[in-house]
């Protein structure tokens, strides 16, 4: 083990839970102890002994246009130089309302945040105040952020409501949440018609990647929609990674489904903290202060954030026509790497949805949580650990998203593949 490795992350320990700032960044679920960052460029990111690595997990979406874009970081440099925030309004946020709804036309009304975990609170809040309901319902495996109404384990079947997924969330606060299984329409079905109208909101991520890149199936989603406009219930699609991912615009763009409000985060920052919802305007008007469900942030739409997403937000705009770019990278990586494990009688099952994927380690099919969860994870680990040895640097858990970004060349690719023959070789 390197030795500046083991430095840094025992003094991070002495002063930081598990010596790290988000749970995922520990790896738990892989073994071994964590790389430390110095610094990233492209498609590339360097650790503190200086070993460089093609980056598939990209800050856990944010970075499409891969790390410190020339353009996007001069448009940060330049913002500090006049202050970083304000807490008074200012025209970036307005342009940077004007350029999602204009993206993503079901957004009529923005409300910026700092991270997607306050878009989905958000989001919750407002459904419960204007519905006047207070039961919600997300899907097993989806994740939304630490938000109290959405860290629940689901209950059994579709009537139980969920339980705490973590101490100090109260029992009668995940009791209000239930948990259904994603791409399972005939238990939505079951669900709204057992408990519709007493619902405030559904909550979904239109392309599930927190148990793994999952897909949704034909019909699913459009079928969610139906049933929640038929009992009035709330629609929230939380496109914190989708969002401006497959197009400019949201994965709603793609399927041509209006949902009632959306949650952003990840690309619309450009790597700095950021997060927003928003939708239809006679239910993002009743946020404060033009209504009177309170929602706040001191560092909400802050100057760095807005110069740093609206430049690349801007940026992905002119590449509008070529998304497909990095689509046609990622289905050769996917191809190539699916030919090697067969090759070597290895099971894998790789779900991808455009720009990104996640390598299964099972035979398949994947379509939700239950089944993501007969992977072999230890298998998983050492192909993790393969790769990092060989160069490339892969998300930490097999069941979270790896993505590719207008970075990545097809030298990039070439190496990856080169990499997973590689490491197949001692798998
Ligand atoms: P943040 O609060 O982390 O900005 O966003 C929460 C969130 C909301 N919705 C979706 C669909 C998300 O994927 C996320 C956060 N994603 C995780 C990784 N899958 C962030 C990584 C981490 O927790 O460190």
């Amino acid at each position: 083990m390197n030795k500046k490795r083991t430095s840094h992350f025992s003094k991070a320990c002495k002063v930081i839970p598990g010596g790290v700032n988000s749970p995922v960044r520990a790896w738990k679920s892989v073994g071994g102890q964590p790389v430390f960052v110095s610094h990233a460029n492209g498609s590339k990111i360097y650790d503190v002994s200086g070993k460089e690595y093609i980056d598939y997990v990209l800050s856990w979406g944010p970075m499409i246009l891969g790390h410190a874009h020339s353009k996007v970081s001069k448009a940060i440099c330049n913002k500090a130089m006049k202050g970083t925030s304000f807490g008074a309004p200012t025209e970036a946020e307005t342009q940077m309302a004007e350029l999602i709804s204009e993206a993503i036309p079901s957004m009529e009304l923005i409300r910026l945040t700092s991270s997607g975990t306050e878009a989905t609170m958000t989001a919750i809040r407002l459904a419960r105040g204007y519905t006047g309901r207070s039961l919600i319902a997300k899907f097993d495996g989806c994740y939304h952020g630490h938000n109290d109404s959405l860290l629940i384990k689901a209950g059994s079947g579709v009537a139980t409501f969920g339980i705490p997924g973590s101490p100090g969330i109260p029992a009668g606060l995940a009791g209000l949440t239930l948990s259904l299984p994603y791409n399972d329409v005939d238990a939505l079905q079951k669900a709204i018609e057992t408990h519709g109208s007493r619902f405030a909101a559904i909550i979904v991520e239109p392309v599930a990647g927190n148990m793994g890149v999952v897909p949704p199936q034909k019909g699913f989603l459009n079928k969610l929609r139906k049933l929640t406009a038929k009992y009035g219930i709330i629609l929230i699609f939380d496109e914190v990674i989708t969002g401006f991912r497959f197009t400019f615009g949201g994965y709603q763009n793609l399927i041509g489904i209006k949902p009632d409000l959306t949650c952003l985060g990840k690309i619309i920052g450009g790597g700095m903290p950021v997060g927003a919802v928003g939708g239809a305007k006679k239910i993002m008007e009743r946020l404060a202060p033009m209504g009177d469900i309170y929602q706040a942030g001191t560092l909400s739409g802050n100057p760095l954030a807005m110069s740093a997403g609206l430049c690349t937000l801007n940026i992905l705009k002119t590449k509008k026509i070529s998304f497909s770019f990095s689509d046609k990278k990622t289905n050769q990586l996917c191809t190539e790497m699916e030919c090697l494990f067969a090759a070597k009688g290895i099971a894998v099952c790789i779900n991808r949805v455009q720009s990104m994927f996640t390598v299964f380690f099972q035979p398949g099919p994947v379509y939700d949580l239950k089944s993501a969860q007969k992977s072999d994870t230890a298998m998983f680990a050492r192909f993790f650990h393969g790769m990092l040895k060989n160069g490339i640097w892969l998300a930490p858990s097999q069941f979270e998203a790896g993505f590719l970004s207008f970075a990545h060349t097809q030298k990039d690719i070439d190496k990856t593949i080169d990499a997973c023959s590689k490491t197949l070789k001692n798998l």
